[in-house]
């Protein structure tokens, strides 16, 4: 399906309200709850890991929070005036460069894949190449990059231990070699409608920033390579994505990556991604925690097995909700 005139968040809201079981139930709560609530949620500071009324609230109403923020509420958007330059954190599947014009996007789980031109009968057997600029030797940051600007990140935090590095371990979800499915260029992600979002990015150790995204919506990408039906004649449930190593791998309900505001995201700041926010492609989801946030996207699997997560492996929340 060609995508040629960019939707309003409105209208991409009701395409994802139709497309969704809980439909009806959601809309009914989300009008019930307002905006007030999701005001609240975001505006109360970090207590340790994550906002306190984030705990409390999903203990008492896990199921009417999450309806309300992943497939009715939007979130706040700011002016251009209050973008902050965004800090590197977290650097699981990047450690080595990646090497630009090696670098393609897996799509698995496309309704009738053979009829795209970017079909292969096996997407396992694409090669990625990296740069030899090692970015992480053993545990510690010994990174040094070109980017002055980069430096001063890595100083503060030179010589201390890289929390979480390989800690989850490989992926359960990863591809059997022999998996048909496609592979996208950049340049394929392009021809789709560019959106623009300035948000507040939060990381669940406590720190948020104003960032400016620029991208294309995934609603748009799943309009454009639609998954196929189960047997039943239902959608896949869940979107599965990792790096093109595999170490970094990221779990999502489809309600989430219909929302109008998750972007696959190509720039920050007008600028195009640097490796160590994730070039070339990353996801951006505002109503999500950092952790959700996959940088250097390799695949993007459609599936209806809950697939695997490597930051609920270690014990955070699969649903990642602010
Ligand atoms: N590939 C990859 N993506 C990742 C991570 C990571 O370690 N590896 N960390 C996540 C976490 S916890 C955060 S807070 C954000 C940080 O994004 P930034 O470095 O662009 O600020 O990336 C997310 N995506
Ligand atoms: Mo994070």
């Amino acid at each position: 399906m060609a995508l040629k005139t960019p939707r309003s968040d409105a209208e991409v809201l009701a395409a994802s309200r139709q497309s969704t079981r809980r439909g009806f139930a959601v809309a009914a709560l989300g009008a019930a709850a307002g905006f007030g609530f999701c005001r609240w949620v975001f505006d109360s500071p970090p207590d340790g890991m994550q906002p306190w009324p984030k705990r409390r609230l999903f203990q008492a109403n896990a199921k009417i929070s999450q309806a309300v923020f992943e497939e009715r509420a939007l979130a706040p958007t700011y002016p251009r005036s209050r973008v902050e330059q965004l800090r590197i954190n977290g650097l699981i599947g990047l450690k080595h460069a990646i090497a630009p014009e090696s670098w393609r996007l897996q799509v698995v789980g496309v309704a009738e894949p053979a009829r795209f031109p970017q079909y292969v009968p096996d997407v396992t057997a694409w090669e990625y190449a990296y740069g030899s600029d090692t970015v992480i030797e053993g545990d510690h940051f010994t990174y040094q990059p070109a980017d002055p600007a980069l430096n001063s990140m890595f100083r503060e935090r030179a010589g201390k231990p890289n929390r979480g590095l390989d800690e989850a371990g490989p992926s359960r979800s990863t591809l059997p070699a022999g998996t048909p499915g496609l592979l996208l260029t950049i340049t394929d992600l392009f021809k789709l409608p560019k959106q623009e979002l300035i948000t507040e990015f939060k990381c669940v150790e406590g720190w948020s920033q104003i960032a400016q995204w620029g991208g294309v919506r995934m609603a748009d990408f799943i309009a454009a390579y639609p998954p196929a039906r189960n047997p039943d004649g239902t959608l896949p449930r869940y979107v599965y994505m990792e790096t093109p190593n595999g170490d970094y791998y990221v779990g999502y309900d489809m309600a989430v990556c219909r929302h109008p505001q998750t972007l696959l995201v190509t720039e920050i700041a007008g600028k195009p991604l640097t490796q160590l926010h994730g070039a070339p492609l990353r996801l951006h989801a505002p109503t999500k925690y950092g952790y959700k946030q996959i940088k250097r996207i390799g695949l993007i699997a459609y599936t209806d097995t809950k697939p695997d997560d490597y930051w609920t492996k270690l014990g955070y929340d699969w649903y990642a909700g602010l």
